[in-house]
């Protein structure tokens, strides 16, 4: 590199390549500007060093400057997809593309571009008579110097991109009428035809998934071949940047497809609009249906002492707290929630935050970065999910409640810190976490055990105090316990328990409680009034257990395969429509069951997701059994 003897404006061609012994692993190249040698280079080393193909023992960089007077500017091929179902289909495409392209021995060049050797470059093929006429076969021609634009530091092959690149320089080289070209990697089929006269056009199936063969072509025309040198010299040496690349003007997102598509999955959801709410009955559209949707499972966001609560408060607070928790959002009543829940949960201290969704989303990221792994139940809710998305740490997902699998991925993990992420009872299944082993394993290998414990709180356990209770484990410092106030307790909000220095360095770090505005004080009033009512009695919890018994000996009685260990029933049927329209027979009926689908669930497990409440009565629950017997008999006999 010797740019800087002169003054001259220059550009930098970057070029990596990787290998492993003789076998050719990847290789990539940029043109770029003095103060990008040093991002590009990093980028394409990452990788070389990432490449799918396999691990490089050798990885070339080259740098050298070129005059950016000797650049050529040109503006990139107009692109055109093209659909074709199968190879047969996208051959045709090809092969209409090189006649309209004046080529009268088209099927002779498809079947040349289809038994191209493996080389490092393309071939550069006369038009008239199909022969090479590269001066070394082997290594073929090969198109170098050229970038797009605009920089790019993608660690991925960008195959579109520098494809397009790639054909809008060659396609403007002397003699050169077309090209064609397959990806030699087993996983891309996609290639295209690319000519001035016809622009850069992408055909998807050119090859079948799996199939390592590839192969370029460059169509030249020039009988006489006096040129020959010229157009070479082009391809290798003559620096070029491609302007206006697709990619860099941004199209605008097309939501009115994108709902489309939802419509045609069955992915599609509405909203139902409740006019009026009375014990364990909705009101739909002027008519009264009994309700298997809420997790109000206790009943408590109807209590007459938990509205009475919630008035008081209202009346004495306002409506909105005027702040976060940290600003002047923090009232008495938010101190004695708080205090109560860390009582109730049999923890030092307890932190609220607006929802349940905004505690994992804030929690795990307070907690974890560089270098932790998270384990996650691969049943955890969306937002157990979502919180581990926003932490720097990595995270092993496991088998949906599989102890061995977990302790198979605790053993051979390596990190600075880790944590077990599980909810206590999966949302969707209504099954209950294994928190004995959990316990067990979290301490066997110093990591700390995060519990989700939104469906179980005031449902597990005989007062309703979560898993813990119902599996009489012991508090442990390493075990941090996170719940809802928007389920059984039926107000809105979420909360985590835990030692009082975990809880101390949340509140000073958890970005969804720091950056909210705080629950309202109606509200904090409504939950602290919940929590005294499972205090003082156990006779809710017990209550929803019964109505839990009831249903499951229902079950029994009609044949029905549907027991549950907890109120959330997992009603699967999988496919998405057939479960939507269950949903509507039994609404006809009058009982209101939502249908559960992707993303909530995966893929072809649609289910109705039956909540059972403490305020059912069981004339309810008996006639709800009956009907969804009769519907259920009948869409197993159709299918
Ligand atoms: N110059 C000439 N020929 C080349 C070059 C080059 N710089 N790089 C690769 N080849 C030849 C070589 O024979 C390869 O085996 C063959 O092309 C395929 O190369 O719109 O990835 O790099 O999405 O595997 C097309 C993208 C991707 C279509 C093409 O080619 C789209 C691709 P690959
Ligand atoms: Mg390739």
């Amino acid at each position: 590199m010797n740019a800087s003897e002169t003054n001259k404006p220059f550009l930098y061609a970057v070029k990596m390549r990787a290998s492993k012994g003789d076998v050719h692993l990847s290789g990539a190249e940029r043109l770029v500007g003095k103060e990008q040698i040093l991002p590009v280079s990093q980028s394409l080393l990452k990788r070389a060093l990432n490449h799918t193909n396999g691990n490089a023992d050798a990885i070339h960089l080259k740098v050298e400057a070129v005059e950016c007077s000797e650049v050529l500017k040109v503006p990139s091929l107009p692109v055109t997809e093209m659909s074709a179902a199968n190879t047969d289909e996208a051959f045709a495409v090809l092969e209409r593309l090189l006649k309209e392209n004046g080529l009268r021995n088209a099927e002779a060049c498809l079947r040349l571009l289809r038994n191209a050797p493996p080389m490092r470059g393309a071939m550069l093929v006369d038009i008239r008579t199909l022969q090479r006429c590269e001066p070394d076969p082997k290594r073929g021609v090969r198109a170098t110097y050229m970038d797009g634009e605009k920089a790019c530091f993608d660690t991925k092959k960008n195959y579109f991109r520098e494809a397009l690149i790639l054909a809008t320089k060659v396609s403007s080289a002397p003699h050169i009428v077309g090209e064609l070209c397959i990806s030699d990697d087993c996983n891309y089929t996609t290639g295209y035809f690319a000519s001035k006269k016809s622009g850069y056009v992408r055909i998807p199936n050119l090859k079948t998934l799996g199939d390592p063969h590839g192969g370029r072509i460059f169509l030249y025309d020039d009988t006489s071949k006096k040129d020959l040198e010229e157009t070479l010299y082009y391809l290798e040496h003559q620096a070029v940047i491609v302007t206006d690349l697709p990619t860099d003007t941004p199209s605008v997102l097309d939501v009115k497809q994108r709902l489309k598509t939802l419509k045609e999955k069955h992915l599609y959801r509405t909203e139902t609009v409740i006019k009026a709410v009375e014990s364990d009955r909705v009101r739909i559209n002027g008519k009264w249906y009994v309700s298997f949707t809420s997790n109000d499972y206790l009943g408590f966001s109807q209590h007459s002492e938990v509205k009475m609560s919630a008035a008081r408060a209202l009346k004495q607070y306002g409506v909105g707290s005027g702040g976060s928790r940290l600003m002047c959002g923090t009232s008495e009543l938010h101190q004695r929630l708080e205090r109560l829940i860390a009582d109730f949960t049999g923890y030092e201290a307890a932190m609220v935050f607006n929802s349940g969704f905004s505690a994992n989303v804030s929690i795990l990221p307070a907690l974890f970065g560089e270098g932790d792994v998270i384990f996650s139940d691969a049943l955890n809710h969306a937002s157990l999910i979502d919180g581990c998305r926003l932490c720097k740490a990595q995270t092993v997902i496991y088998r949906h409640n599989d102890m061995s699998d977990l302790e198979e991925e605790l053993r051979s993990a390596s990190f600075k810190h880790g944590v077990i992420v599980s909810d206590a009872i999966f949302s969707m299944d209504g099954d209950i976490a294994d928190g004995t082993t959990l316990t067990a394993l979290a301490e066997k290998y110093h990591v700390l055990l995060y519990i989700d414990e939104a469906h179980a709180t005031g449902v597990l356990g005989e007062h309703g105090r979560g898993l813990k209770e119902h599996l009489h484990l012991q508090t442990k410092p390493s075990y941090l316990c996170m719940g809802s106030l928007s389920k059984a307790i039926g107000v809105e909000g979420g909360f985590v328990a835990g030692s009082a220095e975990m809880i101390d360095y949340l509140r000073n770090t958890a970005r969804g409680y720091i950056f909210s505005t705080s629950l309202p004080a109606p509200s904090v009033a409504a939950a602290v009034k919940s929590f005294q009512l499972l205090q003082q009695s156990p006779q809710y919890v017990e209550a929803l257990r019964e109505n839990i018994s009831f249903w499951n000996a229902l079950c029994r009685q009609y044949n029905l395969p549907m027991t549950a260990e907890t109120p959330i029933v997992a009603c699967e049927v999988g496919s998405e429509d057939r479960t939507l329209s269950l949903s509507e027979r039994l609404f006809e009926e009058g009982f209101f069951v939502k249908a559960i689908r992707y993303p909530t669930v995966a893929k072809g497990s649609a289910r109705l997701r039956i909540a059972i409440m403490a305020l059912h009565t069981r004339e309810h629950l008996e006639q709800f059994a009956q009907t969804l017997t009769g519907l259920w008999k009948e869409m197993t006999v159709k299918n």
